[in-house]
């Protein structure tokens, strides 16, 4: 059966299996992560589109091991994969994993230990199952759709539900603490939107800013993810992720109540959500109100910069 001829109807599949199969596999990532990471100095680092988007070859090794180890036993599904990806190649209907090896490799190249593997299963363009494993802290996370998420503490085998804590009302933008990256994108119009935003979200309301509580870097949008996901942060905004950064991430947010909508303010009646293929998101936490608000204010601080254009 051919991939275009394969269900799209996520109950056709086995998802828990699925799951359970990923989670084998982001385990053996971590394993070679580790591995690698106890040599000194880090293993082939090279740069890709500039001098600060880089990959080494332990990202490499890993996406073939995860490849290789999905295309035997679901060979019929599509495979979309970082250091495989083809520019241009979009991201169909059919069921398709979602693989970054490494996800903040600047972080693996330093050895700041922010850095994971990010691995989900779209069907319908919709991502409706993620792992991701955080192998400094032991971590992973997962989920899978209509069933909730959760983090499993792999040196206790203890699983907590996602959020950690039953979620506080989000008040307005200004008390928030936010997640946003540098990225590799540093000129033109999209590094200005990105500046200025900052600029905006951080300088005292006197000056016209909204002195938002404060702002983190964590390096990885995947762990941007399960920071919103876990309510360490009430929101993350980045242009720039690929499907790979975002499509794990994406279920455990909406499974942990969160919304992942558009990076962009949305054009006069639009809702402003998110596509895995959009390139730009703003996700906010869990909240039982002021979720849209917050969206809605954070737009409205991005008036007068150019919008993300990929
Ligand atoms: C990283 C993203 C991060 C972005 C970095 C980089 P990588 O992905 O997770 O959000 O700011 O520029 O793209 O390259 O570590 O897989």
């Amino acid at each position: 059966m051919s991939e275009s001829q394969l269900s799209t109807n996520p109950e056709d599949y086995n998802l828990e299996e699925i799951k359970q199969d990923l989670t084998v596999i982001a385990k053996r990532a971590g394993d070679m992560m580790i591995q690698a990471r106890s040599t000194k100095p880090a293993p082939g680092t090279l740069a890709k589109k500039n001098i600060v988007d880089l990959v080494t070859e332990t990202d490499r090794a890993i996406e073939v091991m995860v490849s290789n180890a999905l295309r035997q036993k679901y060979p019929t599904f599509s495979f979309l994969g970082e250091e495989t990806y083809t520019p241009g190649t979009p991201l169909t209907t059919a069921p398709t994993f979602i693989c970054d090896p490494i996800d903040g490799t600047t972080n693996f190249v330093h050895n700041y230990p922010n850095f994971c593997i990010s691995l989900g299963l779209s069907i319908n363009r919709k991502s409706v199952v993620g792992v991701i494993y955080h192998p400094s802290r032991h971590d992973l996370y997962s989920a899978i759709v209509g069933k909730g998420a959760s983090v499993t503490h792999l040196s206790t085998n203890q699983v907590t539900q996602l959020p950690l804590q039953p979620p506080l009302p989000l008040v307005n933008l200004q008390s928030c603490l936010l997640a946003v990256e540098w990225g590799a994108e540093r000129s033109g119009p999209n590094w200005l939107t990105k500046i200025n935003t900052f600029n905006h979200l951080a300088a005292s309301v006197e000056d016209g800013g909204k002195m938002v509580h404060s702002m983190r870097s964590i390096g990885s949008a995947a762990l941007n993810f399960v920071a919103v996901a876990r309510g360490d942060v009430d929101a993350y905004w980045e242009g720039g992720p690929w499907p790979w950064d975002v499509a794990a991430g994406w279920i455990i947010v909406e499974e942990a109540g969160g919304l992942v909508l558009d990076g962009n303010p949305p054009k006069e009646g639009d809702e402003g959500l998110a596509q895995l293929d959009s390139r730009n998101f703003l996700v906010v936490r869990g909240a039982p109100s002021g979720q849209k608000e917050v969206a809605k204010e954070f737009w409205e601080s991005m008036k007068g910069t150019f919008n993300y254009e990929f």
